[in-house]
């Protein structure tokens, strides 16, 4: 059975060119994996997908035939995507292969909170699916913008509910010491609190809040694994982490 990775994140936060790259390393390594674009907007991918929805429906195509603007079309091919849900399903299912890597539109609101996606997940099949949440380093380079980060990859898991691992994508633009500094707060709430407060200026302001044990409650602090696709650079450790939740997947399944 082929297990299904979905790759969700901000609007240029990387998803697309970690798709490739992560195929390019899987393939390295002697794994077998192929590409599903599910972007109806993307135009000049950098990589050749071996399935692309593009085939039945694209941006383009739809803003011709409804007379609406980019913004509505999007939502519209969003909610179109299920239409076709079952035919992609069918011809992904025609590979034979471990592992399919699947791309998601640009932006992540269309992917992540439209109803159609939940049908694609169903439809390609959730037991053998988890998501890979690429966390951008722009945005995370803030205590706030770290936190809000997080907030999206828990919204994230909360609505689809399978196996989610977080990657801070771009690892290769930070210097070692902003890297160093956004790992910190990934494994401690304590750190990311001591900054807040050095951003705000105001003193303990999650950490006095029940938010901030919300957000650790629903497991938003996990470990954040940094990327390079341009590098190359810690596709191991995302292929450990994929293996990881996986194996957790099945072990529930059998208890
Ligand atoms: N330095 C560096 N740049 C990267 C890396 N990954 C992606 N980028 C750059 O980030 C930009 C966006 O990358 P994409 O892969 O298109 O991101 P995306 O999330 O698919 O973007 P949309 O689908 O348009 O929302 C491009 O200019 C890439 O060159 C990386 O590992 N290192
Ligand atoms: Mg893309």
């Amino acid at each position: 059975m082929s297990k299904i990775i979905y790759f969700i994140g901000t609007a240029g936060s990387g998803k697309s060119i970690a798709v490739h790259a992560f195929q390019v390393w899987m393939n390295t390594q002697g794994y077998d994996a192929i590409t599903v674009n599910l972007d109806p907007g993307a135009e000049n991918l950098v990589y050749n997908p071996n399935v692309d929805i593009q085939d039945w429906i694209t941006l383009k195509e739809a803003m011709k035939d409804t007379d609406l603007g980019p913004n509505a079309a999007q939502i519209y091919c969003a909610d179109m995507l299920a239409l076709n849900a079952t035919e992609v399903s069918e011809t992904i299912k025609g590979f034979d292969t471990n592992y399919i890597l699947v791309d998601t539109p640009g932006q992540m609101e269309l992917f992540t909170f439209r109803e159609s996606s939940r049908v694609i997940v169903e439809e390609f099949g959730r037991d053998d699916a988890m998501i890979v949440f690429l966390v951008d380093p722009i945005l995370a380079g803030t205590p706030s913008g770290y936190v809000s980060s997080i907030m999206l990859s828990a919204t994230t898991q909360f609505r689809f509910s399978i196996p989610l691992a977080t990657i801070l994508s771009k690892a290769d633009l930070l210097s070692e010491e902003k890297l160093e500094r956004i790992l910190e707060w990934s494994k401690s709430p304590d750190a990311l609190n001591t900054s807040l407060e050095e951003e705000t200026g105001s003193p303990a302001i999650l950490a006095s809040s029940e938010f901030f044990k919300a957000l650790e409650s629903v497991g938003a602090f996990r470990p954040l694994l940094p990327i390079s696709s341009l590098n190359l650079q810690g596709f191991e450790d995302l292929y450990n982490e994929i293996q990881t939740a996986f194996e957790a997947g099945e072990d529930l399944a059998t208890d």
